[in-house]
């Protein structure tokens, strides 16, 4: 079998998703997730002006050989715009590899481990009392995991809480938009958050809550000290992870479970956080870590120290990605959760999908390959449209994370 193709669709149904797809001399074809939100257009020029010309005439069953190639061969390694790129012919290539076989992606890696894989949601609100209405409404839906965030009195945009109720897309249009953070508000008003929720809906529930980069190490220690009596889940990007050493400072603190790893984008960004055994759950995906083949790797390391899987699902990863994902879910030995923000109507019309969500639970189906398709006619109706994330400053106006 030969490579004879590969073009990248860029569309827009409700927000920028790029996928690639690459065809083969047998008529059969795979496909794989490459968005960055808010960069979108760098993954696509990475695809078509240095990647795909060196896809042409090889052998699609060779995923590691080809993975090795865009990965050394590039010599500049790692960054997101490489390991997405490198991520969406790994996931197009196991797609094709089988559909050849004839087998869903799960049985290429090893079969299932579980019957179905747990699922956790958003539920958010301008203010606790709308938070907790919205955690009634998902476990009304069934999910015994949930996220949940809050408005903090005193700042006019959070993290995870969409204005007037839309579903939450951090990603605006034009230039970014400006954000005011401050984390004593924030530690302020987090354990209250929390604090009712056990209150009302007893500890039968997986509470899951992003800090999402904001606080020091200090910062968030005391948050996670905070929120032991809660007994959460996870307490996700307590601070930003460029120093993995930070994270031994949290850890001496507090015992509340520690997730990291959306932006990660290789094994060399949680090597000494896994081995160190900083952190509980391990949340890249095969979207931005390199596909399917290098996430492998990541959980491989990861079960040594019993940290467990946590793969990012956010809206701006598109079904693809979500589809080849559940596939690595349902397989991996030591599995956690899998984030599950549903897409619209319009996108998920435009990637027709085998996977399904049942109960707080979901299940990739039983298609050959990861199960999603393109419809490439409707995806042209949806034009790309610019869009940056947010960024976050103080009050006092220094730049912050976002
Ligand atoms: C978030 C994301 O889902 C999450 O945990 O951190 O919403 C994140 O903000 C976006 O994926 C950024 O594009
Ligand atoms: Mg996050």
């Amino acid at each position: 079998m030969k490579i004879v193709s590969a073009k990248v669709i860029v569309t827009c149904p409700g927000r920028n998703l790029v996928t690639l797809k690459i065809m083969t001399d047998q008529g059969v074809h795979g496909l794989g997730d490459a968005t960055l939100n808010g960069r979108e257009k760098a993954v696509v020029a990475y695809l078509q002006d240095h990647v795909i010309p060196c896809l042409i005439g090889r052998d699609p069953h060779r995923i590691e050989d080809i993975w090795q190639y865009l990965y050394k061969g590039a010599y500049w390694r790692r960054g997101p715009v490489t390991m997405t790129a490198i991520g969406a012919v790994d996931t197009a290539l196991w797609d094709i590899k089988g559909k050849a076989a004839g087998l869903p992606l799960y049985q290429l890696l090893g079969g299932k481990s579980r019957e179905a894989v747990m699922v956790y949601c958003h539920a958010n609100g301008a203010d606790i009392s709308e938070a907790v209405d919205s955690v009634a409404a998902h476990m009304a839906q069934g999910y015994r995991a949930i996220r949940a965030q809050a408005g903090v009195p005193g700042l006019d945009k959070v993290y995870g809480v969409p204005k007037g109720g839309a579903a939450y897309e951090p990603a605006e249009k034009g230039l970014p938009v400006e954000t005011v953070w401050s984390s004593e508000k924030y530690l302020d008003h987090a354990p209250k958050l929390f604090e009712t929720l056990r209150e009302k809906f007893g500890f039968g529930l997986h509470l899951l809550h992003d800090v999402h980069h904001r606080l020091t190490p200090i910062e968030a220690a005391r948050l996670g000290k905070a929120l032991e009596p809660l007994r959460m889940f996870w307490i996700e990007d307590p601070t930003p992870a460029e120093n993995q050493d930070a994270f031994r400072l949290i850890r001496q603190h507090t015992v509340t479970p520690l997730a990291v790893g959306e932006v990660f984008n290789s094994i060399w960004d949680c090597k000494g956080l896994i081995e160190n055994q900083l952190i509980d759950y391990i949340r890249a995906t095969v979207t931005h870590a390199g596909g399917i083949t290098h996430l492998r790797k990541i959980a491989a390391l990861a079960e040594i120290y019993q940290v467990r899987t946590g793969c990012h699902g956010a809206t701006d990863l598109s079904p693809v990605c979500m589809g080849a994902a559940l596939h690595f879910d349902i397989a991996v030995p030591n599995f956690g959760v899998q984030e599950h923000m549903p897409h619209t109507a319009e996108t998920d019309a435009v990637f027709p999908h085998a996977y399904s969500y049942h109960d707080g639970f979901m299940h990739p189906g039983d298609a050959v390959g990861h199960g999603v398709e393109i419809d490439e006619a409707l995806a042209a109706k949806y034009p790309y449209d610019p869009a940056y994330l947010p960024i976050a400053r103080l009050e006092d106006g220094t730049l912050t994370s976002w």
